[in-house]
């Protein structure tokens, strides 16, 4: 019987691995069935977007966590797939920050091409993975919602590409149940003119909370106010958005600090993050990590230890997206062909603990791009996946950190060199904060550009 591969999610980490099987399936290389389950009724994962939160009409937890106006929070450079340049896919070049739209078409341009498609099952959420010794195969239960039936498959290999945005992650606070306003957490953020005229507390200090409070600032919002836990962004904000300490408790309007200062707000937007989070999956095969870029337990970040029939994708805290998901995607697929053996699991662990231990050492942003660019690297070693030049890729990383630094509010309007092309974007016809129509037809609108 033909080996059966199923895939869970056809998010970008998902698509990579049905577009690795497509690439080797052109070049006439038998390839095994691909079955990929994917619950929401289209691919491209959280840059599909939807308005809703909470749960969806067929009571599934709502995937998204992206929200109407998202921009690139990177420069595309960094992201872009080795086989497939932007300046590919839109015939001209655009500018370096496209917004969320024009991702999701980039992204679904390559699979749409590669006639990936027939391989999903849409509206089909997971519900079960268990590994059968007896059968050496998974058992994977799912339903479809449309049908409102549940099925069960056999498979030899799992692939989870389920994502690790999208499970909130959140501390209360005391008197929050008798707060006069809104709370919500990122992940059912949607609309920043919601917050129009509006005083805002952002609780957290990472990505979701610089940018979150950037749209709010971009649209009207009144003040920003901002909470840390560790230690604060120290970007040179606007005049109306202010840095404190973490949040001590809420008294009906007023929030209170702990160094012992207050503030008048109207919602409190929970940027506390994420968790990975697999309930599909039997608890003798569930990851369990921090958000983190070494996540323990997998081979070369991808294989689970004890059975690598099972494999992650895209578990890791992320610098390098597209570009690391397909590197992952190409050595798991290079594995399930019988073209990359694994050595013992003592050889695996140690080369593990070699990662870990690197990972705990990291000080800084930078030290992190240069140890996600060096895995990513490595990955790329191991395959064919097409040559890409890492080193000018992680340039452009320390370039966006200087760029963020200089002004978080107008970074988005620098522009970037591609490792794959060696051309330079173009500059966008608006700035960042003055485009509020963010539409892809708007975005590839470009007069001449002023490189
Ligand atoms: P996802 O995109 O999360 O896709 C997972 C897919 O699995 C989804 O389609 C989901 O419906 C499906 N799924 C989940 N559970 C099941 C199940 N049980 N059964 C079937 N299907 C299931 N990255 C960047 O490079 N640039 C950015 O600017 C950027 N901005 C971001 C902004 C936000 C707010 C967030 C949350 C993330 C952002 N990211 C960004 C990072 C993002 O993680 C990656 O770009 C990318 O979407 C990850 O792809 P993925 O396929 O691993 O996961
Ligand atoms: P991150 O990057 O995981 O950051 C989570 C933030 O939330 C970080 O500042 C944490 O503080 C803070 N946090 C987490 N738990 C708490 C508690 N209990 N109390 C206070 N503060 C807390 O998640 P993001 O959502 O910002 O980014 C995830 C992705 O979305 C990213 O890839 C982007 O592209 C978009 P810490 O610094 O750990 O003290």
């Amino acid at each position: 019987m033909k080996t059966r591969v199923a895939i869970i999610g056809a998010g970008p980490s998902g698509c990579a691995q049905m577009r690795a099987f497509a690439a080797i399936e052109q070049k006439s290389i038998p390839i095994p069935e691909i079955v990929c389950f994917e619950k929401q009724d289209n691919w491209g994962g959280l840059w599909n977007y939807t308005w809703e939160t909470g749960v969806d009409r067929f009571g599934e937890p709502v995937h998204g966590s992206m929200y109407r106006y998202l921009w690139s929070n990177g420069p595309k450079e960094c992201l872009e797939f080795a086989d497939y340049s932007f300046e590919e896919h839109f015939g001209k070049q655009i500018p370096s920050y496209p917004p969320r739209e024009v991702l999701f078409d980039y992204i679904q341009g390559r699979v749409e091409k590669a006639g990936v498609k027939k391989w999903i099952k849409f509206q089909c959420p997971v519900k079960s993975v268990v590994f059968h010794n007896e059968t050496n195969k998974f058992h994977l239960k799912y339903r479809n919602l449309k049908k409102d039936n549940e099925y069960i498959e056999e498979f030899d290999y799992v692939v989870v590409a389920s994502g690790h945005y999208s499970f909130p992650n959140y501390p209360t606070f005391p008197g929050m149940n008798k707060f006069n306003g809104r709370i919500l957490h990122a992940h059912d953020f949607r609309d920043a003119l919601e917050f129009k005229d509006k005083d805002i507390l952002i609780v957290g200090s990472s990505y979701s909370a610089e940018d979150i409070g950037s749209q709010c600032y971009k649209y009207g919002a009144k003040s920003i106010t901002s909470c840390y836990r560790t230690k604060p962004m120290g970007f040179n904000f606007p005049n109306n958005w202010e840095e404190k300490p973490m949040l001590d408790k809420v008294e009906l309007n007023i929030a209170y600090f702990k160094d012992g200062t207050t503030k008048k707000i109207d919602a409190i937007i929970l940027c506390t993050g994420y968790k990975h989070h697999f309930p599909f999956m039997a608890e003798n095969l569930q990851l369990k990590t921090k958000n983190r870029l070494w996540p323990n337990h997998l081979y070369k970040g991808i294989f689970w230890f004890e059975n690598p029939k099972l494999i992650y994708l895209g578990m890791q805290d992320q610098y390098y997206t597209f570009n690391m998901f397909d590197a992952q995607a190409w050595l798991a697929r290079n594995f399930i062909l019988g073209k990359f053996s694994l050595p013992s699991l003592q050889e695996q662990q140690i080369e593990n603990n070699i990662w870990i231990d690197r990972e705990e050492k990291l000080e800084t942003a930078h030290d992190g791009v240069l140890f996600q660019g060096d895995y990513v690297k490595e990955l790329i070693s191991l395959t064919d996946y097409p040559k890409l030049d890492i080193d000018k890729v992680n340039a452009n990383f320390f370039l966006w950190k200087k760029h963020k630094h200089e002004n978080i509010i107008t970074f988005r309007d620098q522009i970037y060199c591609s490792a794959l092309t060696g051309n330079f974007s173009t500059y966008h016809h608006t700035s960042w904060l003055e485009t509020k129509d963010d539409s892809l037809e708007s975005f590839l609108s470009i007069e001449k550009g002023k490189v």
